[in-house]
């Protein structure tokens, strides 16, 4: 027998083994399969033993060691350089319980985090940072990380006023190579930064890309695999697969409960064989020691099987080297590989395949439905969450149910989530329309595009997104939807302030970016039943576009909606069900000393100068009412008149006229950025001649030109100068009853008053 044909033979004797090997192991060993419960406590035993830290995780009250003399002895990476494998794992065990301790009390994303913790102290171990660059994509997941580079006794000020961002962010730290909170940018910017070192001809070419199996389904993340693939940037992606791709997972839907993913399906497949991993470490030490012109033939048996026995080799096929999968818990693996992923020369790009359990190490989380992704402050002992005050319902579950009512009713429409299922409400209508709900991951643009195509076969498709999240989608909304006036329905959720989650979750700009496209019906509710009624005309809507933009938040119940707002509630009930409003119809509110019928019997503003309107559109209007009560109640000589808008686009003219005629100052309102809504008026009262003879003071109120760091939400209305006390001061500015300018008056806790005109 030659050589070759010698070879050949042992290359299949091999082959078969190795195919035969995986696929019984896929059934019946290590699953890398959807992480199922079992699944997570399997793992989570495996590694307890691995790790030595069983006692740790046995069972409640769950408690982490009582001392930690490795993590204490860390400051920055460069301190773990000289541990050895015990004290790696020690310090992994040690870091996990710092993370829960520390969110325990604060509050924020906790599983993310946790499924990391080992694949975090190996980075750190392996790389140089801040010479080497590691870009965690999203950055949820980054707390670890900043724990081990001097951030750790930062973490009481997690996510709060003055404290750390919950993300990653370069002006926090050299250590945060990349800034993040949207997803599926690391890959993008790990290449931008390989090409950069090579170009500038950097010592060193380290750049590593942290991905989930979630963020990955973002389009961006394939155009960049793409590009990485064919320019051959030297750059390793970690794809971290724990198999949630969608917040919650299981949601039920078009897709059923599993990980709104094909790719998801794709990576569970691919087998975690030892023996198959074995096969191809033996065949390449025994390549090397063949003559050369049989070292391709072996390198095509590789790659042979590759294909073969893992099913495809979709990223291979996108220039990739793909290594694994392999259980990224496991340090006394996952170091090794990153050392020679490290030291090798090679320039193509890397993608190593880490399976995870998110949550890992701390069973309560392993077990939630939401895996405890994100938290409110619990107890660490149970993983039970401290439950505020109860409160009215949320704005989102509002929302989910009026679209209920009304696709009880039309047949037509159906629900479109970008991995948000529990954050839009998409699950409470996906658990009520399994069928016509559809999560289609993290893809906004994909979600508008596919929303237009539903509407022109007649569906009604309500495209629920985050204000913040549909940046990404913006060239669809103008292109595909816009364009063609298509009736899309675009639900933007948590418009305006969000709170700890800070710059880059606020939704401030939608106003801004969508107010200048023509086709759209843009409106916004002040009230929960406002917010039932526009969903109601939305769905009722089909001569084009509409969005609705609601807050992060809750109702304001009974009580104040009929004393504040001035409804007449049958019953005191709040109505269950929405009306449909008329399109681009704002309403006056209150008008002198809070009558809405006419100012006319009012002994107040007899002169121009001393009525004042406020317009608002959305959330403001509550604290618009109760600056303007607040003002009549100090002067008797002013009236104060509040209109809600209720629609930016169209805008009702014949109010914001009405308004501009009667009053001698006007004031708009909005939670949004420069270039919203207030804009729209000033514009149209530019052209339509009102602000000409000098008698109407006009001043918008928005958010300043700058970026809300995390904080409460009321902290952030205070910073932008968007409560009832800053439109108080800017009335009483404007009607010369105080003398602060009012930029300044935002700063000051209280304005100081003329005494001479006051009650
Ligand atoms: C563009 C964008 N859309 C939606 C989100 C909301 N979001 C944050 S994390 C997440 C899931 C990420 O899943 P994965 O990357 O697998 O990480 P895991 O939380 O599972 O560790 C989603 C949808 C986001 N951050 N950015």
């Amino acid at each position: 027998m030659s050589l070759y044909n010698c070879c050949y033979v042992f290359g299949l004797a091999a082959f078969y083994f190795c195919y035969y090997g995986t696929t019984q192991n896929a059934v019946v060993g290590f699953a890398p399969t959807l992480p199922s419960t079992t699944t997570a406590r399997t793992l989570t035993r495996h590694a307890a033993e691995r790790d030595g830290s069983a006692s740790t995780v046995s069972g409640p009250p769950y408690s982490g060691p009582s001392v930690k003399p490795i993590l204490d002895s860390i400051n920055f990476p460069s301190d773990m350089k000289g541990l050895d494998m015990p004290q790696i794992k020690q310090l992994a065990n040690e870091l996990r319980w710092e993370v829960l301790e520390a969110v325990s009390k604060t509050g924020g994303h906790l599983s993310s985090s946790l499924g990391v913790t080992e694949l975090t102290v190996a980075l750190h171990y392996v790389f140089d940072m801040p010479d080497d660059d590691i870009i965690w994509d999203v950055a949820h997941q980054c707390y670890p990380h900043k724990i081990l580079t001097g951030r750790r006794s930062k973490f009481p000020t997690l996510r709060q006023q003055g404290g750390i961002s919950g993300f990653c962010k370069r002006a926090e730290s050299e250590y945060d190579s990349f800034g993040a909170g949207h997803s599926s940018t690391s890959i993008s910017a790990a290449q931008g930064m390989s090409i950069a070192k090579s170009v500038l001809n950097k010592r060193r070419n380290n750049c590593v890309a942290v991905i989930g199996d979630g963020a990955i389904t973002g389009g961006m993340a394939y155009e960049a695999m793409n590009s990485a693939g064919y320019l051959q940037s030297r750059m390793i992606v970690v794809l971290n697969d724990n198999g949630q791709v969608s917040l919650p997972t299981g949601t039920p839907s078009a897709g059923g409960t599993v990980p709104a993913s094909q790719l998801s399906k794709y990576t569970s497949n691919l087998l975690v064989s030892k023996p198959f991993q074995d096969f191809r470490d033996f065949a390449k030490s025994f390549n090397k020691l063949l003559p050369e012109e049989m070292q391709g033939v072996n390198k095509r048996i590789d790659e042979y099987t590759r294909g073969l026995v893992s099913g495809g080799t979709l990223f291979e096929e996108l220039g990739f080297y793909y290594v694994g999968p392999i259980d990224g818990h496991d340090l006394e693996n996952l170091i090794p590989i990153l050392e020679k992923l490290r030291d090798s020369p090679n320039t193509k790009p890397v993608l190593l395949h880490l399976k995870t359990v998110k949550g890992y190490g701390y069973p309560p989380a392993e077990v939630a439905s939401d895996r405890m992704h994100g938290v409110g402050k619990f107890n660490l002992g149970t993983g039970a969450q401290y439950k505020g005050k109860p409160t009215e319902p949320s704005f989102t579950s509002i929302f989910a149910n009026a679209l209920i009512d009304a696709a009880i009713d039309d047949r037509a429409i159906v629900g479109i989530t970008a991995a948000m299922p529990g954050g839009t409400g998409m699950d409470i209508f996906g658990r009520r329309f399994p069928k016509r709900t559809f999560d289609v991951g993290i893809a906004e643009q994909h979600a508008v595009c596919m929303g237009a195509g539903m509407a022109c076969e007649g569906l009604k498709p309500f495209v629920c997104i985050y204000s913040t999240f549909m940046q990404r989608g913006y060239d669809q909304v103008v292109h595909d939807v816009a364009i063609q006036n298509l009736p899309v329905r675009m639900m933007l959720d948590r418009a305006g302030f969000v709170g700890n989650d800070g710059p880059t979750h606020h939704g401030c700009y939608d106003l801004a970016y969508l107010g200048c496209i023509p086709n759209l019906t843009i409106m916004s509710p002040s009230d929960e039943i406002e917010l039932r009624n526009m969903v109601m005309t939305c769905a009722g809507f089909d001569d084009g576009p509409t969005v609705l933009r609601y807050p992060r938040g809750v109702g304001y119940g009974q009580e104040k909606l009929q004393s504040l707002f001035g409804y007449k509630l049958d019953n005191n009930e709040i109505p269950t069900r929405g009306e449909v409003i008329p399109i681009g119809k704002g309403r006056i509110i209150r008008g002198a000393g809070g009558m809405v019928e006419s100012t006319s019997s009012s002994t107040r503003g007899k002169k121009r100068k001393d009525r004042i309107a406020i317009l608002s559109i959305g959330t403001r209007l509550h604290e618009a009412l109760v600056a303007a009560q607040e003002v009549e109640d100090m002067y008797d000589d002013l009236s104060v008149t509040v209109a809600d808008a209720r629609y930016m686009k169209p805008l009702d003219v014949d109010l914001v006229r009405q308004l501009a005629d009667d009053n001698g100052v006007l004031i708009t309102i909005e939670e949004g950025s420069i270039g919203g809504f207030g804009d729209h008026v000033l514009h149209f009262l530019a052209l339509d001649g009102s602000l000409d003879d000098g008698n109407l003071t006009f001043r918008p109120m928005v958010m300043p030109d700058a970026y809300f760091e995390t904080g409460t939400q009321f902290q952030q209305y205070e910073e932008a100068g968007l409560n009832a006390r800053h439109i108080k001061g800017t009335i009483l500015r404007l009607a010369n009853k105080i003398e602060v300018p009012i930029l300044e008056q935002i700063e000051q806790e209280e304005p100081q008053y003329n005494t001479t005109t006051k009650k």
